[in-house]
């Protein structure tokens, strides 16, 4: 159990993933619990959309259309924030080699990146999320994040590839239209770098996987637990900076979304499905967050010390209307958080698995 001082006194915890520390004053947290409720009135959104750019037959950007799709669909972005190879013109001869400066050595480095973006769109129902959708249909979106990373990582420039989904207008999302995004790109991008230098320097040390030994000390402590399958845990981390902050763990030491076997796959569109109605039921709203998935690069390396994980850091605090604002001393200083990961565990664990759209409907 957590000792008694980490509940009441202002202290640091350590992100063995980034190494990086986030300050905690769980003293100032008695306020979420007690906070008012605020309730935003329900979206109401139509089955179709005449003007969405993402439902199927309509038209997007550019004088792309849509085709009639059923199930999932996917497309590549027509504003990509990537170009392929042969549209950028190479700064030093190969990919990953920084163009240097003879004498700034350094000071100005700077690489060309190629790569490819392409969005995900869930389903044809522009007013279905996640945890709205079938276990069948969500069942589909995993397939197809699984088939994009295989697709997108064999190509021989392509080292990383990063499905992300951003949802909800407080993140920058720009349609309600439920979808997601996948960067595939020819150097690892930042984050997942981080991680895999600390997964690798543990494995070093310990002989062993930092995620494995993770989950298995979690699962037995269970205080950070949100919920979990036969396959899956989603667990507020030790270290969490965002106020629910949630990571999802493969329990199995797979490396990729490539790596999972059919029964794991459901239980991956299971446990996205579990966590998603229980954050929009925490306010009885749909959720904002982004969310995505950590997994091996496709470089030719072996990348043994790689754990399937994905992170959802949502910025709701205390209800649909007040959120978390990283500001202040947590751009000049550290991130830091009021609320405990184990209080916003507990909160969380409370919560139904039934959406709440569903339950005001019987
Ligand atoms: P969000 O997930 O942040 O809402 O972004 C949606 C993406 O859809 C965004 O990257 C792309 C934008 O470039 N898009 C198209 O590819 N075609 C369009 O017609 C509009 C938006
Ligand atoms: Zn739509």
């Amino acid at each position: 159990m957590l000792p008694e001082s980490l509940s009441e006194t202002p202290h640091r915890r350590y992100n063995p993933l980034t190494g990086e520390w986030v300050l905690v004053s769980p003293h100032r947290a008695k306020r979420p619990w007690l906070g008012q409720v605020e309730k935003m009135p329900p979206l109401n959104l139509p089955a179709y959309d005449p003007t969405c750019y993402l439902c199927p037959g309509n038209s997007r950007a550019a004088g792309k259309v849509n085709p009639a799709y059923t199930s999932t669909y996917v497309f590549d972005n027509d504003f990509p924030a990537l170009l392929l190879p042969q549209s950028v013109s190479s700064l030093s001869g190969s990919w990953g080699q920084p163009d240097l400066g003879s004498q700034e050595e350094g000071l100005f480095a700077a690489q060309a990146v190629a790569g490819i973006c392409r969005v995900v769109c869930f389903s044809p129902r522009h007013d279905l999320t996640l945890p709205e959708l079938s276990q069948a249909q969500v069942e589909a979106v995993v397939q197809t994040w699984t088939d994009q990373t295989r697709e997108l990582g064999s190509q021989d420039f392509i080292q990383y590839v990063q499905v992300f989904e951003n949802k909800g207008e407080t993140m920058g999302c720009s349609n309600p239209h439920p979808h997601s995004q996948i960067w595939a790109t020819s150097q690892i991008p930042n984050e997942p770098a981080k991680e895999i230098a600390h997964l690798l320097e543990y494995q070093r040390q310990h002989q062993s996987c930092l995620l494995c030994d993770y989950l298995r000390l979690e699962r037995e402590r269970g205080e950070r637990i949100v919920t979990s399958n036969q396959h899956f845990t989603a667990l507020v981390p030790f270290w969490a900076v965002w106020p629910f902050e949630i990571m999802l763990v493969a329990h199995r030491h797979a490396a990729s979304l490539t790596d999972l076997h059919e029964d794991e796959q459901a239980s991956l569109a299971d446990i996205l499905r579990r966590i998603t109605a229980r954050y929009d039921n925490l306010f009885e709203v749909s959720f904002p967050y982004s969310m995505g998935f950590h997994q091996a690069p496709t470089d030719d390396l072996p990348h043994t010390e790689c754990h399937l994980h994905a992170h959802y850091y949502p910025p709701l605090l205390r209800s649909a209307t007040v959120r978390k604002f990283m500001v202040g001393y947590e751009m000049l200083g550290m991130p830091q958080r009021d609320l405990t990961p184990e209080t916003a565990a507990a909160r969380l664990r409370s919560l139904s698995e039934t959406h709440y759209s569903q339950s005001t409907l019987s």
